[in-house]
């Protein structure tokens, strides 16, 4: 058998945690997120989406609609939308962690995106690629600029689409041809796990071969405050929206700032808050 993912049981050992993402690229949280708030989450969800069914469409229509497919459903931007998505993304274990590995090349970090994606029946597989695409004109290296999350909000299986991930593929140049197929592994999650890797593993979502069970997942991302992200965090959520978040939040989002990166009229942009 070749590389496996790594998969560390609750209370985590930073040391390991921090080892087994930033060594071998990929690691498995169990049960990162208590069953009870996967369900909720997946309610607000479903309700969200049912009073907003423009979201879905304009998702579709987006940049990165075209690159998910039709047999896949999202929702981004859930901070400011779904009301259990703070306490997704403020995963203590998981923040933490992004915060020591990250920081060699940042002092802050930020939150690169926070999405919602179902994968229905006839989802195809996708091709192995590396997150780190976002910003191919950065070199690789040792040191990881950016993590990505996939959280089982639904079981995952290799029948539904459990994701792919090539251990050990980390380190090279966002665009460098991926590895074949027999070096990618599919991690199967309960529901509540998740799968922490460095953005710049290969990686890919499976193809969900069942006819009647949609793969639930959350994923987030987590990067050095250096470079853009995915989402516009202070547009998704507005600074009328903003206030009363939880601080961390907000710094995650870019109410904050890296040095003189992201000031708001010189300063910090928490003042762009009225309540600050
Ligand atoms: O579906 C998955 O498990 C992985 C998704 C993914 O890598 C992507 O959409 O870029």
């Amino acid at each position: 058998m070749g590389p496996t993912v790594p998969r560390l049981q609750q209370p985590y050992d930073a040391i390991e945690l921090d080892a087994a993402v930033q060594n071998r690229g990929a690691v498995v949280l169990a049960e990162a997120y208590p069953p009870d708030l996967c369900s909720t989450f997946l309610d607000q969800v479903t309700d969200y989406l049912q009073a907003h069914p423009e979201e879905t469409e304009y998702a579709a229509r987006s940049v990165l609609g075209g690159f998910q497919g039709a047999t896949t459903t999202t929702l981004h931007a859930l901070v400011g939308a779904i009301g259990c998505a703070p306490d997704l993304v403020l995963q203590r274990d998981i923040v933490d962690c992004a915060r020591r590995v990250l920081a060699p090349l940042s002092d802050t970090i930020l939150l690169t995106v926070a999405e919602y994606m179902a994968r229905h029946p006839g989802a195809p597989r996708q091709e192995l690629h590396r997150d780190t695409y976002s910003w191919r004109h950065v070199p690789g290296g040792r040191q990881p600029i950016a993590l990505t999350v996939m959280a089982a909000m639904s079981e995952f299986t290799t029948a539904n689409g459990a994701t792919w991930v090539v251990p050990d593929s980390h380190g090279g140049p966002a665009d460098e041809p991926a590895p074949d197929w027999p070096a990618a592994v599919q991690v199967e999650l309960n529901r509540g796990d998740a799968l922490l890797f460095r953005a710049d593993t290969f990686h890919a979502g499976g193809a969900n071969t069942t006819t009647d069970l949609t793969r639930h997942i959350f994923s987030m991302g987590f990067q050095v405050a250096w470079l853009r992200q995915v989402e516009n965090g202070t547009l998704s959520v507005p600074p009328d929206r903003a206030e009363g978040l939880d601080p961390e939040l907000l710094e995650l989002l870019g109410y904050s700032h890296e040095l003189v990166l992201g000031l708001y009229k010189g300063g910090h942009p928490r003042h762009a808050l009225t309540g600050s």
